[in-house]
């Protein structure tokens, strides 16, 4: 017999069918054995009885095994029925079982709706801890986030392109690399795809990546790792910073429009709300940290916003703009890197930008220089070699439009819309300072 899903058992109710999944839960009442089985389309509850064959082989059985039912698809009685499950009112009277695999006991309960668990743990038994229904409805909206970006993307004409993580030399320059070993070599792992995406620009116009970036901070926050997945976009022919913010809105305003539609059980499950704002608040740098210091009576030091000046501004732009996002634009020309546009008007500034995003920066981005000399100029006046960064410095050689573009961190969109405390759980397998397994 074929195996029918389990939130089809909907459908067919008085047809015998074949469920596989894993076993959620096992209540036994006298001689009625009751099995939650799990699969990938929901939860079923499956009643077994002496009248089920081999009922006594099904004594061993424990949560985690993975069988196969066969049996009819009945309708609860009104009073069992279960109005917070997709299939709430039905069940499964077991005629026949197969066990496709046995399990050992589970260290850490997975059946509990809520896991009180350390972080640390959760990750300890991560190939366990992803079983759980709450810990899964994260990788459904991870999921859900990654499809609508890359499908904005392409209905935008972007191009996917994918662009090395191998690289023999520093991307950007600065201390951000883990070297590794390469043949005889060292080479460096990545920490952005900003001078392929830029190359990418010179042929397509506008391209787009979803891909590893590696970043060496020895930090230990809430909102860093050192592997992430960067979603990454360049574009062409702009007039200037805002063409690259005002497609970075209607991208966000997209992935939250697709999230808030599709994944509702799961938004449930974490009590999170989506507002979406109808336009994202534009706010200078410099204009933030006059806010920062007038309203908030907080005064920066050095010259960029940190962490908690950051949730200071959310705070702001939620209260006085209603908005969830805000875009702190005209960053400093110091705290920039060497290909971002200075601003003509005022070289101390530039055409970067930061999006916050509940408190956290979610992407950086900017208008880019695509004069050949003007970089030159730049990179020397940044005290770097332009002889390290020939191969970069091509592109420009050959014809390249006024571009610009923006890196956002996919997890910490999820760690937001979700209010997850730690980025990590936002991340399968999560890479940082010291964790390296599972
Ligand atoms: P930036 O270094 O600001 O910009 O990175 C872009 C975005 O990536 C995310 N991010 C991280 N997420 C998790 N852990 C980390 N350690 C981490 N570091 C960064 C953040 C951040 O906003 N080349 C530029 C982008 C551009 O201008 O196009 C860049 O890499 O969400």
């Amino acid at each position: 017999m074929e195996r029918t899903l389990i939130a089809d058992t909907t459908q067919k109710i008085d047809e015998t069918v074949k469920i596989s999944g894993w076993v959620k839960t096992r209540r036994d009442h006298g001689k009625i054995i009751f099995i939650d089985l799990r699969d990938r389309s929901g939860v079923l509850q499956c009643v077994i009885t002496p009248e089920t064959n081999n009922y006594d082989e099904f004594k061993k059985i424990r949560p985690q095994w993975v069988l196969s039912f066969t049996g009819k698809v009945k309708t609860r009685p009104e009073k069992l029925i279960n109005q917070e499950m997709v299939t709430g009112k039905v069940e499964m009277d077991v005629q026949d079982f197969e066990i496709l695999s046995e399990a050992q006991e589970s260290p850490i309960d997975i059946s509990a709706g809520e896991m009180n668990l350390h972080i640390e743990t959760l990750l300890d038994y991560r190939n366990l801890s992803i079983r759980n229904e709450k810990v899964g409805a994260i990788f459904k909206v991870y999921d859900e986030v990654l499809k609508s970006y890359a499908d904005y993307m392409r209905s935008q004409n972007f191009l996917e392109i994918k662009t090395p993580k191998l690289l023999s030399a520093c991307t950007e320059g600065g201390a951000e690399f883990f070297k590794v070993k390469y043949f005889e070599r060292e080479v460096y792992l990545a920490q952005s795809p900003q001078f392929y995406k830029q190359a990418g620009v010179g042929a397509f116009e506008r391209v787009f990546e979803v891909g590893s970036v590696f970043r060496a901070e020895p930090h230990v926050t809430s909102r860093h790792v050192n592997e992430y997945i960067g979603l990454d976009a360049e574009m062409g022919f702009i007039t200037g910073p805002e063409n690259v913010m005002d497609a970075l809105e209607e991208t966000m305003k997209h992935i939250l429009k697709n999230v808030r539609e599709k994944c509702q059980d799961e938004l449930k499950i974490y009590g999170a709300d989506v507002e979406i704002p109808e336009k994202f608040p534009r706010i200078k740098f410099s204009e933030a940290l006059e806010i920062l210091k007038k309203k908030i009576g907080k005064v920066m030091e050095g010259n960029d916003i940190d962490p908690e000046g950051e949730r200071l501004i959310c705070e702001w732009a939620k209260k006085e703009k209603g908005s969830d996002f805000v875009f702190l634009t005209n960053y400093p020309w110091m705290i920039r890197p060497m290909y971002v546009m200075p601003d003509p008007e005022n070289p101390k500034e530039t055409f970067g930008f930061d999006l916050l995003y509940r408190g956290v920066e979610i992407a950086s981005g900017g208008q880019r220089i695509h004069d050949y000399d003007q970089l030159v100029e730049n990179m020397k006046k940044k005290n770097l070699n332009p002889d390290d960064f020939k191969n970069y410095l091509e592109i420009f050689r050959y014809g390249m439009p006024p571009h610009g573009g923006w890196g956002l961190g996919s997890e910490r969109i999820v760690q937001k819309i979700l209010g997850l405390k730690n980025i990590k759980e936002a991340i399968l397998f999560p890479r940082d300072v010291k964790r390296l397994t599972p």
